[in-house]
């Protein structure tokens, strides 16, 4: 769809909460988005290609790690900026969000949290510029939902490690210069490991036939007998506790992000509703297509106020893991929900790539099980507000 016909949904007025830093933060992104993606994205998608020359672009618009200081080369921004910047990228397509969730979330967070300073000198600034690609490698083969299992082992050698083991399903696996790699050492502590691309053992293969998410890179990450030293270490992550933190960053992107898909399945089926007649009427004149666009626009008006206050409680570092996971269930399966009603507005045009509809329903089906599936998220609010644990 035309990206002059976009305009973004905000029936509460919403954007007069934000800072003059965060209007412009999003401004940016989405002019970026209307010229760069919605152009490219349905033959992308086609090929299942991630243009690569995006990755500077990004850079050079502070995509990355927003929220890192800028003494570390991120923009300093805080959470909400971050947050709408991840909205417009998902307007245009979850693949390039689930890029940039990944640089900012689950690599330049770790670096910056966990990192020596030699670490995040040394990577951070090339990270934030788009410079070099890097991915997140947590979960395996045989242990999605419950990483605490994970097989991946590091064991000593002399003064080294060996670090032998798999990962699978890791977003720019193929494509990344960095990975951020998730093992257990001898007495089967998690730890994290900073590994280049062209370690000797370390290798990547990219994973083909995706119904969802192709325009995002994705694949395994093979350790065989890599060699690892003390530096290559985050030396402060330790624990299963390590990894899932960065998860509540990425997590929050996320339910920022899928609000945006939301928007655009809103506002392309708003426009085919006032232009496309039936029995001598535009069909935005039945009332049923009236309830599915008045319903749409209500879920995304209430996740726009509940990620409002998340992101005020983010900003003074008050939002809990579990806040977090409630509004990235909420917020996927609200957008997945529109994204289905929406199409049915358009009838058979709305399986075509004319519009978004089905490429944001395929994309959001990854996200709903990537950063926790959906029932895991229930199962963590049930944890929280009962205090059991149902997960063992
Ligand atoms: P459990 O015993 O509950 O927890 C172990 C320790 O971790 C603490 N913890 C957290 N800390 C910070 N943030 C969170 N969200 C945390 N959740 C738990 C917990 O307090 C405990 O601390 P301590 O001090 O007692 O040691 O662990 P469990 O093994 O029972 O598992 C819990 C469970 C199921 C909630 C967790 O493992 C989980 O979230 N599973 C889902 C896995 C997942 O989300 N994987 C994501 C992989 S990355 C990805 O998908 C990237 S997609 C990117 C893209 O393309 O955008
Ligand atoms: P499983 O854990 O096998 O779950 C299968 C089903 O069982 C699900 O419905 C689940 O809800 C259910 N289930 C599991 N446990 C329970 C329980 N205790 N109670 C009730 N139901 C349960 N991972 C990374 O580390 N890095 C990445 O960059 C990354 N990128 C990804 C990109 C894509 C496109 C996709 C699809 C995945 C990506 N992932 C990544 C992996 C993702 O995090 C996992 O797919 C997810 O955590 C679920 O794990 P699983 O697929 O092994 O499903």
């Amino acid at each position: 769809m035309n990206a002059d016909l976009y305009r973004s949904v905000d029936y509460f007025l919403v954007e007069e909460l934000y800072s003059e830093e965060n209007k412009i933060a999003a401004e940016a992104v989405r002019d970026w988005v209307n010229r760069r993606i919605i152009p490219n994205i349905e033959s992308n998608y086609e090929k299942a290609v991630f243009p690569l020359e995006y990755v500077k672009e990004m850079g050079e618009l502070g995509i990355f790690g927003p929220f890192i200081p800028p003494e570390y080369g991120g923009a300093g921004m805080d959470y909400i900026s971050y947050g709408l910047m991840m909205q417009e990228l998902e307007r245009g397509d979850s693949g390039v969000r689930s890029m940039a969730s990944v640089q900012s979330s689950l690599v330049m967070y770790p670096i910056y949290s966990y990192g020596s300073e030699e670490q995040k000198k040394k990577y951070l600034p090339a990270l934030a510029k788009g410079d070099i690609i890097a991915c997140f490698g947590l979960t395996e083969p045989n242990h999605g939902s419950d990483p605490g299992s994970m097989l991946s082992k590091i064991t000593r050698k002399g003064k080294q490690y060996i670090l032998n083991g798999a990962k699978m399903w890791i977003t720019n696996a193929s494509i990344a210069d960095l990975a951020v790699v998730w093992a257990k050492d001898e007495k089967g502590m998690i730890r994290g490991i900073l590994l280049e691309k062209g370690r000797k053992g370390f290798s990547s293969k990219e994973t083909k036939g995706k119904w969802s998410l192709r325009a995002s890179i994705t694949g395994e990450l093979i350790f065989d007998d890599v060699l690892i030293s003390e530096d290559d270490f985050l030396p402060d992550a330790v624990g299963l506790k390590a990894p899932l933190t960065c998860l509540n960053s990425a997590r929050y992107g996320i339910a920022w992000g899928v609000v945006g898909a939301a928007m655009d399945c809103y506002n392309a089926a708003l426009h085919y509703a006032m232009e496309r007649k039936q029995f001598g009427k535009p069909i935005a004149a039945f009332q049923l297509q009236q309830k599915k666009l008045s319903e749409a626009i209500t879920e995304i008006t209430k996740a726009q106020l509940m990620l409002w206050r998340l992101g005020k409680l983010r900003n003074e570092n008050k939002a809990t893991a579990a806040q977090i996971s409630m509004t990235k269930r909420n917020n996927v399966a609200m957008a997945l929900n529109i994204c289905r009603e929406m199409r049915q507005i358009l009838g058979a045009m709305g399986i075509t790539n004319d519009f978004p509809m089905m490429r944001h329903c395929m994309n959001l089906e990854s996200v709903i099980t990537y950063e926790g599936t959906h029932d895991i998220h229930h199962l963590i609010t049930g944890a929280d507000i009962t205090g059991i644990q149902a997960f063992d």
